[in-house]
């Protein structure tokens, strides 16, 4: 009863944003329904860089940031591929693959995926250590209204969600700039240092809404 009562009242201060600093989301258990959706400050971008921690045990594929839009729900999403053992960023639609990933359960791991549509490159960083840079999607913006998702797979805009595709563990300090960060502030954000937060999706002022079993709980420090 106490917990119900608690997910209500999560789901009841939606709008105001919040300062989750030090915080973390738990996603506790596996359903095709319980996640966050973050409100983006902005809505178009030509340029983006995404970071984020997570902690999971899992053995299948799980999303870890799902952006779409009303053209495409694949937009600007990150997602393990288990058969394959790769991390793929899918951005406008388009996937591509990086593998060799040391991709160990039950650690925190930094990950930062960086895209321009100039260029059309994205590279990713895994705890601090750079991906090459490959050719993803060139030439468009990714425009229109986004929704932004922690915890599922969008397979169409705001739903489409499968649990062999949710996440499930911890998840913390999510930010989303409208650039892409330079190697120094990559390194910064991976060292939780003082870095510019997100101007898209800030961790520290963060507007968000939980649908069912999520909570806010503060991130455990290993005590030595
Ligand atoms: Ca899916």
């Amino acid at each position: 009863m106490k917990f119900v009562l608690l997910l209500a009242m999560l789901t009841a201060c939606a709008a105001a944003p919040q300062d989750l600093s030090g915080k973390m989301f738990t996603f506790p258990q596996q359903t095709a329904t319980s996640h966050v959706r973050l409100t983006a400050s902005k809505q178009n971008f030509g340029a983006a860089t995404v970071c984020h921690r997570s902690f999971t045990d899992l053995k299948r594929d799980h999303a870890l940031f799902s952006l779409s839009t009303t053209s495409s729900s694949n937009d600007f999403l990150i997602i393990w591929e288990e058969a394959n053992k790769e991390m793929e960023p899918h951005i406008k639609n388009v996937k591509t693959e990086y593998k060799g990933w040391d991709y160990k359960g039950n650690m925190w791991h930094s990950i930062c995926t960086t895209w321009d549509s100039e260029s059309g490159l994205v590279q990713m960083w895994f705890d601090a250590q750079p991906t090459i840079r490959k050719f993803i999607s060139a030439g468009s913006t990714i425009a229109g209204s986004t929704i932004i998702i922690l915890g599922q797979e969008q397979d169409s805009h705001g739903g489409g969600f499968d649990m062999k595709q949710s996440f499930i563990g911890m998840m913390s300090d999510v930010h989303m700039w409208d650039h892409t960060l330079s190697p120094c502030e990559i390194q910064k954000y991976v060292d939780g240092l003082n870095f510019t937060p997100g101007n898209v999706l800030n961790w520290s002022s963060l507007e968000f809404q939980i649908t069912g079993r999520v909570l806010i709980e503060d991130k455990q420090k290993i005590c030595y």
